[in-house]
């Protein structure tokens, strides 16, 4: 593989099993290898929030848990598909963190998708801070709503700050 590869860690709707992972899996999108199950090395809040249900991870580190996601190998069409996704830079930031991987615990720097422009209200008591985010497991009031399914596509104010 010529391309650069890079390492991203994935852990809401694009992880195997959730509503986007077909984002990841489509050939056309690029190259992605499974590299294993991964937890990050620092504490985050891992929320679902807004009114379609979606999972973001809060840029307030200290919070919440150490979370569980997966490592992909990607390439560099993969990854700007997956910008795009996350609508980076405005939306979800792409940042490199440090996660363990869960077989020989062995650390790598990987790019994930924080959410840092979040209202406050997103810390509240009432919100779950999740330590491994799985839509199937969810109540239905909490269930992803996926975007051919959204009625109103400016739903922003629901969650991030101004
Ligand atoms: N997709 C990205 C960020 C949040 C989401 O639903 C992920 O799975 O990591």
């Amino acid at each position: 593989m010529a391309d650069n590869l890079a390492k991203v860690f994935v852990y809401g709707t694009l992880k195997r099993g959730q509503p986007n992972h077909h984002w990841l899996s489509d050939t056309a999108n690029g190259y992605q290898k499974f590299l294993g199950i991964a937890q990050t090395s620092k504490s985050f809040p891992l929320v679902v929030a807004s009114r379609y249900n979606i999972p973001y991870l809060l840029d307030k580190e200290g919070s919440g848990n150490r979370v569980e996601g997966e490592v992909y190998e990607v390439d560099e069409q993969m990854l700007s598909r997956l910008d795009v996704l996350e609508d980076h830079p405005k939306y979800y930031t792409r940042r490199v963190e440090e996660v363990q991987l869960e077989n020989d615990s062995t650390a790598l720097k990987v790019w994930i998708y924080l959410f840092p422009k979040f209202k406050p209200e997103l810390l509240g008591i009432e919100k779950p801070m999740l330590t491994s985010y799985n839509n199937n497991n969810l109540p239905e009031n909490l269930k992803y709503v996926i975007r051919s399914e959204r009625i109103e596509q400016n739903y922003f104010g629901d969650v991030m700050s101004t």
